[in-house]
């Protein structure tokens, strides 16, 4: 099932990776077909290409419009060679097949995205693309379908070795066919209005007024399927990954070890890498149903600061740990792993693995480990579905954060250790589920009160998680205390500095409370609600 690529067809508008992919082929004695700017591209760079024109004898024409739209390309792309009709009928036709198709789309989602006029975004519909996407797609047993420079590596690896595999064939032909899908519905939801926005990220509409210009008119989320699970949140719920294009985030992580990821594990995995990428700091997060049950920084004076703040978030609840998601934000080490290795764990995500930790980890057969791209950025917009439409919001994040303008208001201006804990429960309080209160020492929770109805409830169930670790610890507030009797669970607890927001009416009744009990206040004038 190996076809060996004497022919291919060349039609990009992103030209990214163009001429190491065209020298490849050349060498490789590929004959380069091409359309217009790309076959420019190929010959100013010294390569033999022919013009799709005189594959066509019609030139290119309608100011592009009717570029590739020709039988003699279409028969090329779409006969199937295992017939012998098919191969006498070319031969008649004098048409030669293409065995190898590199085809990136008109960018209509970017030309939406740029505030372009309704002309230049209609001209920007791909029409000769996704014909020969599809046509070449449909023909995998002859034909191998490229739609991505992520894929020429790969393709051009095969080549060399002689030709292209099916199994690679009907991989690309999956990638193609959601890639034109996933395009086409960007387009219909641009005729469904004026706008559309991609990726989760946000597009203007060209006439849209200042007051809208954060937000498009409407919305249409472009993502490709890359995944279907075993079973969703539960057992009896199907369910499936999509991928941004765009994206590099948990959704892009590679599976290094382990079973396939679960739903669940996506979402946790997510909550983990969200909150240790709060810190710049080494910083490890454990998480369980979307809570944190440990986060922490690595000790400053440590030898292995990742392992540090692993031991540190763990020792927050070794109970709830039991079956976690662990995420850190520096790579694995071997320390580490030793000790994730005696804890059941379902996922350890990072940037990377030491080798010895891969090794250490990678004898437990049920641990998934996850690596997340070396580009690995969090999405700045966030969309969350509720019946019959999407929020959309900018996503919270600490960037900017500067301590200097928060305002003390009860008690003494805190020393550099406080300031510094209290810096760090605040951050950490960001990843936990309102009502959240998290107390904290030396850079690590020690008791989380997350998800509860009100506040009160949450600090009994910090102060609880804390235990003796209470007294003394500082807290973190993700909004204000509506009334004292929170924070007067916090202060019984003895815990010596707090940070929260303020805003309440009764801020001075709360205030009261912390400076009749000598405690450190500060207002930190942001709220962090996450749900
Ligand atoms: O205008 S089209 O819909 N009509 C066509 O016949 C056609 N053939 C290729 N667009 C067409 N293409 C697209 O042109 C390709 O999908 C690719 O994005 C682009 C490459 O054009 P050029 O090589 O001139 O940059």
């Amino acid at each position: 099932d190996v076809v060996p690529v004497r022919r291919a067809l060349i039609s990009v508008s992103d030209k990214s990776g163009l001429l190491e992919l065209a020298g490849a082929l050349a060498d490789a004695g590929v004959e380069l077909v091409s359309t217009g700017s790309t076959a420019q591209t190929i010959r100013d760079a010294g390569y033999a290409v022919t013009d799709v024109a005189s594959v066509t004898g019609f030139p290119e024409s309608l100011d592009g419009r009717v570029k590739t739209l020709h039988p003699a390309v279409h028969a090329g792309l779409l006969a199937d060679l295992r017939l012998a009709s098919h191969e006498q009928q070319l031969a008649d036709l004098g048409i030669a097949p293409f065995e190898l198709v590199v085809v990136n789309l008109y960018p209509f989602v970017e030309t939406v995205a740029s505030g372009a006029d309704t002309a230049t975004v209609v001209e920007n519909v791909d029409i000769g693309g996704p014909a020969m996407v599809r046509a070449s797609a449909k023909n995998h047993p002859n034909v191998a379908i490229v739609v991505s420079p992520s894929s020429y590596a790969e393709v051009v690896e095969a080549v060399r070795a002689g030709g292209t595999t099916l199994e690679l064939r009907k991989r690309l032909a999956a990638h193609a066919f959601g890639h034109t899908a996933a395009y086409d519905t960007a387009v219909a939801a641009y005729f469904a209005s004026d706008v559309v926005a991609a990726d989760g990220s946000a597009a203007v509409d060209a006439a849209g007024q200042e007051a809208r210009a954060a937000f498009p008119t409407s919305l249409t989320l472009s993502a490709e399927l890359a995944d279907t699970l075993r079973y969703g949140e539960n057992a009896h719920q199907a369910a499936a990954l999509y991928t941004s294009t765009a994206g590099t985030g948990i959704a892009q992580a590679t599976l290094l070890h382990g079973k396939a990821m679960s739903y669940n594990n996506y979402v946790d995995a997510d909550a983990a890498v969200r909150a240790a990428y709060d810190f710049s700091e080494p910083a490890v997060a454990i998480i369980k149903h979307a809570n944190p049950c440990g986060i922490a920084v690595g000790a400053p004076d440590a030898v292995d600061p990742i392992a540090s703040a692993h031991a540190a978030a763990h020792a927050c609840d070794p109970l709830s740990a039991f079956g976690g998601v662990i995420a850190a934000n520096r790579p694995v080490t071997l320390a580490m792993a030793e000790t994730v290795a005696d804890i059941f764990t379902e996922v350890v995500v990072a940037p990377a693995f030491d080798p010895e930790a891969l090794e250490v980890l990678s004898r437990k057969k049920n641990i998934r480990l996850l690596t997340l791209p070396s580009d690995f950025a969090l999405d700045d917009r966030e969309v969350k579905q509720v019946s019959g439409g999407f929020l959309v919001q900018d996503a919270d994040r600490f960037t900017g954060f500067d301590q200097s303008t928060w305002t003390l208001v009860s008690g003494e201006p805190a020393d550099e250790q406080t300031l510094a804990d209290l810096a760090f429960a605040w951050k950490a309080c960001r990843a936990v589920k309102s009502n959240a209160i998290l107390l904290a020492d030396q850079g690590a929770s020690v008791g989380v009160g997350m998800g509860q109805v009100n506040r009160v409830d949450s600090c009994h169930l910090a102060v609880n998680r804390a235990g003796d670790r209470a007294a003394g610890s500082v807290a973190a507030s993700d909004a204000f205390f509506p009334f004292a009797d929170g924070l007067q669970v916090l202060l019984d607890a003895g815990v010596r500095a707090v940070a929260q927001p303020g805003g309440s009416v009764r801020d001075e009744e709360v205030i009261a409370a912390a400076t009749a009990a000598g405690v450190t206040m500060y207002f930190t004038g942001e709220r962090h609600f996450f749900h």
